[in-house]
């Protein structure tokens, strides 16, 4: 891991109308933050008493570090808070869910009532199925609203559920089924992209082989006509939902019960299994919602990640729905058919607050602000993004072309551990482009060296979080050491593995990643992920890859291979080989480019040096260098 280094601050600073800090839900930043200091559980308790709960908490947390119980004995369903609390209520009639397909005119609209309704019955049909309260159930479907009630019946029944991202081949899901255990997949026949189907089902039949834990399939069939299901073990999604009862009372659970899996990547070895709980995630997903979005009743939210992420998970169902708001899911993407399509969404249904990634962005700049200057885009409100660093010159573009100069910009840093955004700049605050901001009331971050002292302002440093905070992880899945690591490597504080700078005002600026996590258009890769797909090709003896800067997509994959005696490298082997990414992981891992060479520099201790290779291909110094190998 890297130490200390200097970094060269340019600042310029955007000041936001003072209505927007007048009208906001936080209101003064610098107050709610010195109030959330001055007793960090009384703060908690009082989010917390916005939910409604079975039982209430006997304590606000526990911290034995590096394990936290949040709201302990504390009893609650996130579904009830979600939906009952708005579907019995004034909000019965509100629209929850707004789908727009691929084509225009398919659209979907869901109010509470109806949501709530659906995942009634739908729980209801798992629980027939014999899926209880700690059964892992793996999803791996479009954005349809299928999906979302999928899901909302598994928290409803206390099922665990993982979403696998859509994206992600067969090789990739069977990893996460078998390291989760799950009894259950739920899928689709095909998903749709750029017109054309995406086959899901066909990876799951590869995916199940040799995955013992798997009793079960539903298939939600979108073609017509849809497929025949041959086997016993697969079920028809509708076929399902109405053999459920029409209501199903939300399960209790405890605050520490899980709530569901999501992988992310690792640096070393498989994806790790990040495990949240009910209580804690779900105070955290409020929370954040409500006051870092600024979300209000008449809100309509879009968040353009996929459920398959933290960023849907947290942003697009339960945060947003258990404030209430109105949320738009689409299967569209930026490019297609025009690059358009998002703003046209944008006038279409009124969004007030939109929340994409910084590859999209620079990829609307690519294709110039006459597309959106084609839309009325009054609506908007408040505009986000997460996912990676957003470069000042993304960042001024997307303000002054997107935002009219108007509306503040959220650039959000948080990660799957972390479960809720944890540094911003809150709305009405001045500012900054190219920092993310300072950390939200609630939360004490900090950039240190690595034995956990403070650096100057103007230094860079790791990223770190000193407190624990509600919708902390608990648990890397069936991996205690990795788990502790988290907490373990610099003075007791959760190390993000991101490096970082600090200005005077305390606003940090992310520089990027400190270890071997690759992160294409917003997706993380671990490097040992897309190597070992690599090396399980027949040609390929070793492999390393590393992230190369791309205008786009922020990194794109590059890998160096040797191959095995007797394979000759030629332009078809590299088709092949990446081709065999992607079916392994899926299309966002592919190498962009693959050069064979015939050695790797490697440590002592015969670790890969990434940092060599990429301080060669870039042209850098590639610092110290002491523990390479001949
Ligand atoms: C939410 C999410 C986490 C990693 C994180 C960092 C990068 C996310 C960022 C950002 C700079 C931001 N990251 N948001 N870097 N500025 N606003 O993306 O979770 O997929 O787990 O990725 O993404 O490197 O450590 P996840």
């Amino acid at each position: 891991m890297s130490d200390s280094f200097d970094v060269k601050l340019e600042e310029t600073v955007y000041l936001p109308d003072p209505s927007i800090r007048d009208q906001s839900w936080i209101g003064d930043y610098d107050a709610e933050y010195q109030r959330f200091l001055r007793n960090p559980d009384g703060f908690w308790e009082g989010i917390a008493d916005e939910l409604e709960w079975f039982r209430k908490w006997d304590h606000v947390k526990k911290w034995n570090p590096p394990y936290a119980e949040w709201f302990t004995n504390a009893q609650l369903n996130i579904t009830h808070n979600c939906l009952d609390r708005h579907a019995t209520g004034e909000r019965r009639n509100k629209v929850a869910l707004i789908w727009r397909g691929e084509k225009e005119g398919q659209e979907r609209v869901l109010t509470y009532r109806q949501l709530y309704r659906q995942v009634m019955r739908f729980a209801s049909a798992l629980t027939k199925m014999g899926i209880t309260k700690g059964d892992t159930v793996c999803l791996y479907m479009p954005l349809v609203p299928e999906h979302i009630v999928a899901l909302l019946a598994c928290a409803r029944i206390g099922a665990v559920h993982n979403i696998v991202y859509g994206g992600f081949g067969a090789s990739a899901l069977n990893a996460r089924i078998r390291d989760s255990g799950a009894k259950l997949v739920i899928t689709s026949d095909v998903g749709y992209r750029r017109g054309k189907r995406v086959a899901l089902k066909a990876i799951v039949d590869e995916a199940v082989v040799n995955a013992p834990t798997v009793e079960k399939i539903i298939v939600l069939r979108r073609s017509d006509p849809g497929p025949e299901l041959f086997s016993e073990m697969e079920v028809d999604f509708y076929e399902v939902l109405e053999s459920g009862d029409t209501t199903c009372e939300a399960a209790v659970m405890d605050a520490e019960d899980p709530l569901f899996i999501l992988y992310t990547s690792g640096t070393t070895g498989q994806p790790k299994g990040i495990v949240h709980t009910c209580g804690g995630y779900m105070v955290g997903a409020y929370y954040t919602t409500k006051y870092v979005f600024d979300m209000k009743e008449n809100d309509v939210h879009w968040c353009t990640a996929d459920p398959g992420w933290i960023t849907g998970h947290s942003y697009i169902v339960y945060g947003p729905l258990s404030v209430g708001a109105t949320v738009l899911i689409t299967e569209t993407v930026p490019d297609y058919p025009d690059p358009g399509i998002f703003w046209r969404i944008v006038e279409d249904f009124g969004v007030t607050i939109f929340y994409t990634a910084p590859t999209a962005i620079r990829m609307f700049m690519r294709v110039g602000e006459e597309w959106p200057n084609k839309y009325n885009l009054d609506s908007l409100r408040i505009i986000g993004s997460v996912g990676e660093p957003l470069n000042p010159e993304a960042f001024e573009w997307y303000y002054r072309v997107i935002g009219k100069n108007r509306c503040p910009i959220l650039d959000t840093w948080w990660q799957t551990e972390t479960g809720m955004h944890m540094i911003t700049t809150m709305v009405g605050e001045p500012m900054k482009p190219g920092f993310a901001g300072r950390p939200i009331p609630g939360v004490v971050a900090d950039v240190v060296d690595a034995q956990g002292n403070p650096v100057e302002p103007g230094t860079g440093g790791l990223l770190v979080i000193k407190e624990p905070w509600p919708a902390q992880m608990r648990a890397v899945n069936n991996d205690d050491a990795r788990y502790r690591a988290y907490w373990e490597t610099i003075n007791g504080y959760y190390t993000a593995g991101d490096l970082a700078v600090k200005d005077e005002d305390g606003y940090i600026m992310v520089l990027g990643r400190s270890d071997d996590i690759i992160i294409v258009a917003g997706h993380n890769l671990g490097t040992a992920e897309v190597e070992s797909a690599l090396v399980s090709h027949e040609a390929v003896a070793e492999a390393a890859v590393i992230g190369i800067p791309d205008p786009v997509k922020g990194q794109t994959v590059k890998a160096f291979v040797i191959l095995v005696n007797g394979y000759t490298p030629t332009d078809k082997l590299k088709s092949d080989l990446t081709y065999h990414v992607r079916m392994g992981i899926g299309p966002i891992a592919m190498p962009s480019a693959i050069d064979f060479v015939d050695s790797l520099p490697k440590t002592r201790s015969g670790k890969i040096m990434r940092r060599v290779l990429k301080a060669q291909e870039l042209g850098i110094d590639p610092g110290d260098i002491s523990t390479l190998e001949e």
